[in-house]
Order: structure tokens, then sequence, then C-alpha cells
């Protein structure tokens, strides 16, 4: 698989490992590409499937800390168990990210990714909500990274310009009429 998407990570020592449980996944990953290109976090995205192949997920999940990852974002569809195998094999923080597949449309992964059992935690973001899985991986990195700290409080400070901006066109909007 070789897309404009994948061709992003960088050939720098990834921080944040992407695990799909299928090809099918990757354009719902978009956001969570772009964002942690935006803040210039190396990263690195393979499929790996809980259930298609488990022994491969095993040795992903164990090796990650090995190979310097700092944070893992494990997103997948249906019976989603991808993020809990990954938690269950390491000590680093994973990012679980349920996606909308037919016929429950999310409703399914969501549960499976964020009922996690007590010990064994999976940060679980919204359906779909891959923007948000990157940017929640940058906030862990930050964490012991004070530039990058600096960078989401910009980016913060974006937002809220982007909000009153977008308050502001509806006044002008509505006193127009
Ligand atoms: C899940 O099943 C995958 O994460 C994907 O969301 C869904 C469908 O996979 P494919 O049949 O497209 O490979 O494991």
């Amino acid at each position: 698989m070789d897309t404009p998407s994948t061709q992003r990570s960088k050939a720098t020592q990834p921080l944040v490992s992407i695990v799909m449980g299928s090809d099918s996944d990757l354009p719902k990953m978009e956001g969570c590409l772009d964002a942690l290109h935006e803040f210039g976090i190396p990263f690195d995205i393979q499929v790996v499937s809980a259930h298609r192949t488990p022994q491969l997920a095993h040795e992903f999940a164990s090796g990650a800390e090995g190979r310097g990852v700092r944070v893992i974002i494990a997103a997948a569809g249906g019976a989603a168990h991808l993020a809990g195998v990954m938690a269950s094999l390491t000590v680093l923080p994973v990012i679980g990210m349920p996606i909308a597949a037919a016929p429950l449309q999310g409703i399914d992964a969501l549960y499976s990714t964020v009922q996690m059992p007590p010990g064994v935690p999976v940060a679980t973001v919204g359906v779909d909500a891959s923007r948000n899985a990157g940017i929640l991986a940058v906030q862990i990195l930050a964490t012991g990274e004070p530039a990058l700290r600096e960078k989401l409080k910009a980016f913060k400070i974006r937002m809220a310009d982007g909000v009153r901006e977008k308050s502001k066109k509806l006044q002008d909007k509505l006193s127009a009429k």
C-alpha cells in the first residue's frame, strides 16, 4: 500500500505507530495523518488485524516500546479488538479509534474499543474521530516536550479565532437582513 498519506510518514524514528484493521480503513485516517503532519510528528502506519493476523498483532504491540515508539493509535471497525489487544501487550499509551462500518455504523466498534477491563485502558476517541486521535497523540508526546506544548497552545488559539470569526460572519449576515 503506497498512497500520498503513507508517503507523508517520515523516514526518521516514528514516535507514533498507527495500526488499522484493514487497508479499507485508510480513508478514515486522513485527519489523523494530517494532524501528525501539522505538528511534525514522525509516524508509521500499517495494517495489522487482531483477528486475521493475531501473531503479527502480538509481535507489533510487544515490540513497539523497543522500536522507540511512544504512542500507538489503533483503528478498527466492527468487532474492533485491535486497540485492546495492543493495550494488553504494551505499557505504551494506546489510542483507540472506532471506525464506522456497515451494518452498525461504528456503535459496535465504539463499544468494543472503549469497554476495556480495569487495568488495561484504551484512550478511545469518537467514531471516525481520526483528527482527535492524532491530536491526542501529540498531546501525550507534549507532556515531555515544552516546545510541542507551545505549538498546541498556538493551535488552540487558532481554533478559538476561527470560532470568533464564524460568529462575526453570522452576526454580519443577520444584521444585513
Ligand atoms: C475491520 O473490519 C477493519 O478494521 C475494517 O474496518 C472492517 C472491514 O475490513 P475489510 O473487510 O475491508 O478488510 O477488521
